[in-house]
């Protein structure tokens, strides 16, 4: 859009009159935040509408994105961008003597997910948009996001993450498009005499009431608003024949209140179950009620909406939508079923054993009981089909119920007419192994989409003296068209190009270092070598790995001070879920290794520990531009693709990585120069399985080297865990090291050594940080959504995106 500054001044001030009525100095950051985020909500509205509007007029092919965690991060910075307006809007405030970065800073970041499934959700709208399609999210308005963490003597603790306590700038509540979601009670089917057709008829159900939240999701430069809409559960109107108390009231409120704080994991409960239903039942209604306004058939639905299922959570789009087509609409099962897996399509993001949903077949019989009448008919149709051609056993194996449950990731699969993994070897895992019996079955419904990520969140705005110096080198066109970023590749032996790349990486550690010192009063040395770990605190991602590797150095340094070593920052970032205790212990353990070797004279700087609290989207685009190396170290085949690894990459860090998820694409784009590579294969780790014969008590007993690490666990050279140091130790030896974090330790100690090797030519390096940011553009969203979108979703976009 076109704005000048003065006609931003002009709006800013006559905006701040109307809402609050007072001067500018008498408001709060957080106030003048309001402001500027109201004012831009304006700015925006015309898009948003438009591009509704057009979607209507043209009925477009929609696609609906189901998601029960979205990670959008603020907002503020990323529309003004996409608006193209930030420089106007950052001079205009300055000149109005606003402090921008305070504002900007000021927003609440919403924690609607646990982390790379839910911040996938979000790279996906974002390109959505940007590349003309008409994609549109469905999710959950938690009234708490992700709790927020905080250490107290080097303990997690979990504190509420109040986000909407200033309300939100950014949603409009739709009241009339609300629907109703029914819970419990009992059904059964009736013969209407007039119709002659089956009907279902509901007794004491507990309705509910889905207010949808929308929220404008907008194109980079091309005047596209899609929509990303998310739910928030309400007592229904007070009726004649039935009213509501004030304890209805709390227990219809809690289905939206908290999301579950855990990531990769599940965890079977009531109130989980409630909320994957609350949104796929509302979303699905609402799309199905929205067709029917402008089309007369259903028929065609299937060439009309795509909805995908991120994840297993959002399942029971599936019998809600054959649920309406066959309550509602009065299709037959064979044509509702038909439309049905035209629809849908499924992303796998995980094969650990412990996060695939399976729900108790008696819970859901009674929570929802129609759908539970759909699912065993869809069971049953399945093994009538399958037995005759696969064998009552592998149809035993692969069918939606068994052993007393509905296996979730099952359903989605028979249900919908494509299932993709998130990263090549993730994908060929579901093929050999989670999903082998299926993939027999529907060999072709399945496919591989390897993750991406939006480069105009993770560069353009995370990154701003990387964007600027890439402007100056290869022009501005690599904004629009990340390919362009391989152009830069032509100056990898321009020393003065090189320099200025080492100048923008220290440039972004000194502003890291600023905010460590300002926020834990830690002093830490730009020079120095940043290893950056973020993620998760999860057993497979190996922080103790990370941690052993650190133990090793310091000791080191004890043993022989006066030797050179390279100095070091290592950066770590994570929450543990509340409940895992293992994860908990891991996080003490790596505070009070901060604690000793940030305090010991002996060190002289040369070794600093930082783990930075309440690890978010936005402290990710603090401490990612400023990363010499990223680690991405899980246990082969654990991973299922990874996402921190490719923003990592485009920021210029090299990664310390095994061979899992998009690790191995990364290294195929940016060769094996360009990366660290340690550790067990897939393969390898395979075959431990098979054979059984992994034994972690002999490698210790065979290595005075790892005898000498894991034995700080419990000799009390780290003070304060004679309890988790305990805990640890015993997993690794007495419990014989699940992640084989024994078995890949001195491959891993042999990748640091060369790491610290290769930070002494730093030309070398910035060759090498220069090569990582080429490629990035291979990992863009933009890409990765165009898949989708032509061989799952089968949408095309509209024109070409504009490219300036
Ligand atoms: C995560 C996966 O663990 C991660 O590897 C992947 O990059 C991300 O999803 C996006 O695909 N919960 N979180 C994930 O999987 C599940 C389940």
């Amino acid at each position: 859009m076109k704005l000048t500054t003065a006609q931003f001044k002009t709006d800013y001030r006559k905006l701040l009159k109307t809402l609050y009525a007072e001067e500018q100095d008498e408001l709060s950051t957080s106030e003048q935040f309001l402001v500027l985020g109201n004012l831009v909500r304006q700015y925006l509205a015309d898009q948003w509408q438009q591009t509704t509007a057009e979607y209507n007029r043209t009925q477009r092919k929609q696609v609906y994105y189901f998601s029960i965690e979205f990670l959008p991060g603020r907002l503020l910075e990323s529309n003004l961008l996409n608006l193209g307006i930030l420089d106007t809007v950052r001079a205009g405030s300055k000149e109005l003597g606003l402090d921008f970065d305070q504002l900007v800073a000021a927003e609440p970041d919403p924690g609607l997910g646990n982390g790379g499934l839910g911040r996938l959700a979000s790279c996906f709208m974002d390109s959505l948009a940007s590349m003309q399609i008409a994609g549109n999210g469905n999710g959950i308005r938690y009234r708490y996001g992700l709790f927020k963490q905080a250490f107290i003597n080097g303990y997690q603790v979990e504190l509420p993450d109040d986000w909407l306590r200033n309300g939100n700038v950014w949603e409009v509540c739709k009241e009339s498009k609300a629907c109703t979601v029914r819970f419990g009670g009992n059904v059964y089917l009736r013969r209407d005499e007039a119709s002659g057709q089956l009907v279902p008829v509901y007794e004491n159900t507990q309705d509910v009431l889905a207010v949808p939240y929308d929220t404008a999701m907008l194109g980079y430069h091309n005047h596209v608003g899609n929509t990303m809409r998310l739910w928030s559960a309400e007592l229904p109107p007070q009726a004649d024949d039935h009213y509501y108390t004030q304890a209805d009231k709390a227990a219809v409120a809690r289905i939206t209140e908290v999301l579950y704080p855990d990531d990769s994991n599940y965890d079977g409960q009531l109130l989980r179950l409630h909320q994957e239903y609350f949104f796929s039942s509302a979303g699905v209604q609402s799309i199905i009620r929205h067709y029917r306004r402008h089309q007369q058939s259903l028929v065609d639905l299937g060439r009309q909406i795509a909805i995908h299922i991120n994840d297993t959570h959002p399942t029971l789009v599936i019998p809600e939508l054959m649920r309406i087509l066959l309550d509602e609409e009065h299709l037959d099962w064979s044509v509702a079923w038909r439309i049905t897996t035209q629809v849908m399509s499924y992303t796998n993001h995980t094969i650990l054993q412990e996060a695939l949903e399976k729900w108790p077949q008696d819970m859901l019989a009674r929570e929802l009981p129609r759908i539970y009448q759909i699912i065993a008919e869809i069971d049953r149709r399945f093994r009538v089909e399958m037995t005759p051609i696969y064998g009552a056993e592998r149809v035993q194996r692969s069918a939606p119920f068994g052993d007393g449950q509905v296996r979730m990731a099952y359903l989605a699969v028979i249900g919908s007419h494509s299932t993709n993994g998130v990263a090549k070897l993730h994908t060929e895992l579901l093929q050999r192994d989670v999903l082998a019996d299926l993939y027999a079955i529907y060999p072709e419904r399945f496919n591989n989409k390897t993750n991406g990520i939006t480069l105009r969140r993770w560069v353009q705005l995370a990154n701003k003296p990387l964007s600027e110096l890439l402007d100056q080198q290869i022009g501005s066109g690599w904004r629009s068209a990340s390919s362009e970023l391989e152009t830069v590749k032509a100056y990898q032996n321009d020393p003065a190009f090189l320099a200025k790349l080492a100048q923008v990486k220290l440039t972004n550690k000194q502003r890291l270092a600023d905010y460590v010192a300002a926020t834990l009063q830690i002093k830490i040395d730009p020079i120095a070598l940043f290893d950056v770990q973020i993620k998760r605190l999860h057993a497979y991602k190996r922080q103790l790995l990370h941690v052993l590797g650190i133990i090793d150095l310091y000791q080191r340094i004890k043993a022989a001070p006066d030797e050179h070593y390279q100095a070091r920052v290592h950066i770590f970032g994570a929450k543990a879920a509340p409940s895992y205790y293992y994860a908990k212990e891991i996080i003490k353990l790596i505070n009070a290794l901060a604690d000793l070797v940030n305090h010991d004279p002996a060190m002289r700087d040369r070794l600093k520990i930082v783990f930075l609290p309440n690890y978010s989207v936005s402290l990710a685009e603090k401490i990612i531009p400023a990363a010499d190396i990223g680690e991405q170290i899980s246990t082969a085949s654990k991973e299922a693709s990874g996402t921190s690894n490719m923003k990592l990459m485009a920021n210029g860090a090299l990664a310390l990585a095994t061979l899992d998820g998009a690790n191995i694409e990364i290294r195929d784009a940016v060769g094996a120069d360009n990366l660290f590579l340690f550790g067990l294969t897939v393969d390898e780790v395979y075959a431990y399985y098979a054979q059984q014969n992994y034994r972690a008590q002999t490698l210790y007993d065979q290595s005075p080297r790892i005898r000498r690490i894991l034995d700080a666990l419990v000799d009390d050279t780290i003070p304060g865990i004679q309890t988790e140091g305990r805990d640890i130790y015993d997993s690794l030896l007495r419990f014989n090291d699940d992640y084989f974090v024994v078995r890949d330790l001195e491959s891993y100690l042999a990748a640091q050594a060369q790491i610290d090797q290769a930070y002494q030519d730093q030309n070398q390096w910035q060759q090498r940080a220069l090569e990582n940011i080429a490629f990035a553009g291979r990992f863009s969203a933009d890409k990765t959504v165009n898949r989708y979108a032509e061989d799952i979703w089968h949408v095309h976009h509209q024109s070409r995106p504009e490219t300036k």
